[in-house]
C-alpha cells in the first residue's frame, strides 16, 4: 500500500466535497535522458509541508476557504501497453467530479492528452508551457512518448498555445507553419518587453475552455535544475507569476485542469519546492478568481493545528 499523500499536511477532504483535486501520476515509461520522474509526485507533496498557508500574491489563506484532496496515486501497471494505460487514466479522471480545480501531478509529459481528453472532451485551448516542441508524431516508435503530447492534443481537436520553447526538431517547425491551430512563442521571442506583453495579452484573451499544462523544464535550469530533459534559457519565477496573473484575470475563466510534469527530484530539493509553490499559486489564483475568498472559512486548514 502506498502511503497516503497530503498537501501542506492537511487531511484529505472527500472527493465529492473537495474544491481542489490533486491526482499523483508517477508515470515513467518513455523518459529519454535523466530518469526519476516517477518519484516526483511524492517528493513534491512532501515538500508542500514547507509552504506557508498564506499566499502572498493574492493576499489570502486559500485553504481557510477551500477544501483539498490528494487522491490515491494513479499507479502504473507495467504489464499494461501504453494505449491501455492512457485509456484507463482518461476513464479514471472522467469519473471524478468536475466542479473543482483538477491538478494532475506527474510523472512524464505523455500523461497530458489522457487528462485533457477527460476534462475537456470538446475542443478548447491548451496552454502548453515547455522547453521542447513536444510535437513529434511518434518518438522512438512510440506515439505515447513524452515527445509527442501536442500531436495527440491536435488529434483531439484542440488549439494549442505553446510558450517557452527553445528546442525543436525540423518537422516540428514545419508543423507550426502548416497548422493554424498552433500558436508558438519561442523562448527567445519572449525576451523583449513588447513581445512578453503581447504573449500575456494572448494568454488573457484565450476564449472558451482552457487547460494548462506546465512542463517544469519551461523554467530556466537555475530555477528548476531537476527535470528529465533540461535546456538552457527559459522562464524565471516572476515570469511564471505574471503569466498566471494574466490567465486568472480573464473574465469567467473556464479552466478545466492543470498538470505539472517532468520534475526529477534532486538533492537540493529546489525543484520540488518550486513545483510545490507553483501548485500553491495556481490553487490560490484559481480560488481567488472564483470568489472563494468571500466564502465561509470551512476549508481544510481549519482542521489542522498550527502556530
Ligand atoms: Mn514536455
Amino acid at each position: 500500500m502506498p502511503d497516503t499523500l497530503e498537501f501542506l499536511a492537511m487531511p484529505n477532504a472527500s472527493t465529492e466535497e473537495a474544491d481542489i483535486l490533486i491526482l499523483p501520476i508517477p508515470l515513467e515509461r518513455t523518459v529519454s535522458f535523466k530518469p526519476g520522474t516517477a518519484e516526483a509526485p511524492k517528493a513534491i507533496l512532501e515538500t508542500t509541508e514547507q509552504l506557508e498557508f498564506y499566499e502572498e500574491d493574492a493576499g489570502w489563506s486559500p485553504f481557510k476557504h477551500m477544501k483539498l484532496s490528494v487522491l490515491p496515486e494513479f499507479a502504473d501497471d507495467k504489464s499494461e501497453i501504453d494505449a491501455d494505460f492512457h485509456a484507463r487514466l482518461t476513464e479514471h479522471v472522467a469519473s471524478l467530479p468536475i466542479d473543482n480545480l483538477f491538478v494532475g501531478l506527474g510523472g512524464e509529459h505523455s500523461l497530458t492528452p489522457a487528462l485533457v481528453a477527460a476534462r475537456m472532451p470538446k475542443p478548447g485551448t491548451v496552454l502548453f508551457l515547455d522547453a521542447h516542441g513536444d510535437m513529434r508524431t511518434s518518438y522512438a516508435g512510440n506515439r505515447y512518448s513524452h515527445a509527442c503530447p501536442v500531436t495527440r492534443l491536435l488529434e483531439q481537436g484542440h488549439k494549442i498555445v505553446i510558450a517557452g520553447v527553445r528546442s525543436v526538431y525540423e518537422s516540428e517547425v514545419d508543423l507550426v507553419e502548416d497548422e493554424p491551430r498552433i500558436t508558438l512563442f519561442l523562448d527567445w521571442d519572449l525576451r523583449g518587453k513588447e513581445q512578453w506583453e503581447s504573449f500575456l495579452h494572448k494568454v488573457n484573451s484565450i476564449e472558451g475552455p482552457v487547460y494548462l499544462s506546465i512542463d517544469m523544464d519551461v523554467f530556466n535550469p537555475a530555477v528548476v535544475p531537476g527535470v528529465g530533459t533540461p535546456q538552457p534559457g527559459g522562464f524565471f519565477w516572476y515570469q511564471m507569476i505574471e503569466l498566471l496573473e494574466s490567465l486568472f484575470s480573464k473574465k469567467q475563466i473556464d479552466l478545466r485542469g492543470v498538470d505539472v510534469v517532468e520534475i526529477v527530484p534532486e538533492a537540493s530539493r529546489v525543484s520540488e519546492m518550486t513545483a510545490a509553490k507553483l501548485l500553491l499559486k495556481v490553487i490560490s489564483f484559481w480560488g481567488s478568481a472564483h470568489g472563494f475568498n468571500l466564502k465561509p472559512q470551512t476549508g481544510s486548514q481549519m482542521q489542522v493545528e498550527y502556530e
